[in-house]
């Protein structure tokens, strides 16, 4: 591997030889993923070559802190949608990949070799893009690190408001510092506080979770316990859930006396997932493969188009109690 020095030098030519730069957080952007990806950016300012940053999520499907990050800096970084990248993208751009090296995590499924550059911290595997350059460090504790060491090789001067979020990457990663922290990591970690971060900024960004705790507990709040043994969380009719919100609520119930527990909600465009978890009686991937999902002994989920919760819940029903089905309501616990 390249170290950082090195990496700056070619990547600077690339950067300089193209007549743009697009860079790709990976699916679901993160602080991480969409931090490295705005340093990349600001590289690119530096070097007098346009750059976009393609955000394929719908922007209300993403972690609230990270829609926060956008709001603040789309006045000065171009952030983009994928049909928009399908317009900008000429024969000679260069694709910056950032935190991920897979195309099971891209919004694109497949790059020209020679114009694409990997900075990432996750092992390779056969899996991982051919590129013309890669820096896939899985010492470091994220690419906001590698981006930070990056962009102070260039000598660029990070602002106050790219410092605040490449240090939330960090701590993202890092779990606040807490665990994959080398003595490189707190260097990086110095530097943007010397640029202007704080600990203070940096966690707030985390703290605007708050709203989809919420909705994770609402849905908590209304499981019904079929059995005794069975949690069933249906969520509300008019209200959309992310499918980690629903996961996240399912993953709860296993913490009490359940064998599975199910959680259903819709999840926009016209879809109801359903999220299954269980300890270990309840093979939920083959529930779910009944509904046309998938999933393991311990974990699966399905999409169902064009129903209620209510139906979707009913399908369910019929799948685990198929000779006591009856269309009575269920009793709360
Ligand atoms: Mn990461």
């Amino acid at each position: 591997m390249l170290d950082v020095k090195n990496l700056k030098i070619n990547l600077e030519s690339l950067i300089l030889n193209c007549d743009k730069v697009i860079v790709f957080p990976h699916k679901s952007a993160d602080f991480d993923a969409i931090a490295s990806s705005l340093g990349i950016s600001l590289i690119s300012t530096e070097l007098n070559k346009e750059s976009h940053i393609v955000v394929g999520d719908p922007i209300y499907k993403l972690d609230h802190g990270v829609q926060t990050v956008i709001e603040q800096v789309k006045d000065n970084y171009s952030i983009i949608r994928l049909d928009d990248y399908e317009k900008e993208k000429t024969d000679n751009t260069l694709n910056i990949i950032c935190d991920y090296n897979k195309p099971q995590l891209s919004w694109v499924n497949s790059f020209d070799k020679e114009k694409l550059v990997i900075i990432d911290h996750h092992d390779k595997d056969n899996e991982t893009f051919e590129s013309n350059l890669e820096h896939i460090d899985s010492s470091s504790s994220s690419a906001s690190e590698i981006v930070t060491s990056l962009i102070n090789n260039f000598e660029i001067k990070i602002p106050d408001n790219i410092a605040n979020v490449l240090l939330a990457g960090i701590l993202l990663d890092t779990n606040r510092l807490s665990k994959n922290v080398t003595s490189d990591t707190m260097r990086n970690v110095t530097l943007l506080l010397e640029s202007g971060a704080t600990m203070e900024q940096a966690n707030s960004f985390f703290s605007e979770d708050f709203k989809s705790d919420r909705k994770v507990q609402e849905l908590i709040n209304s499981t019904k316990f079929l059995n005794y043994t069975i949690g069933l969380i249906m969520g509300e009719d008019d209200k959309e859930y992310t499918k980690e919100e629903l996961a996240k609520a399912a993953d709860y119930l296993l913490k009490y006396q359940v064998d599975a527990s199910y959680a259903i909600g819709n999840i926009g465009d016209g879809i109801v997932s359903i999220s299954a978890r269980s300890k270990d009686s309840v093979n939920v991937g083959n529930v779910m493969r009944e509904l046309k999902g998938g999933g393991t002994q311990f974990s699966g989920a399905t999409k169902l188009k064009d129903v209620s919760i209510e139906e979707a819940g009913e399908r369910l029903m019929k799948i685990i109690f198929p000779n006591h089905f009856e269309r009575k309501p269920l009793k709360k616990y």
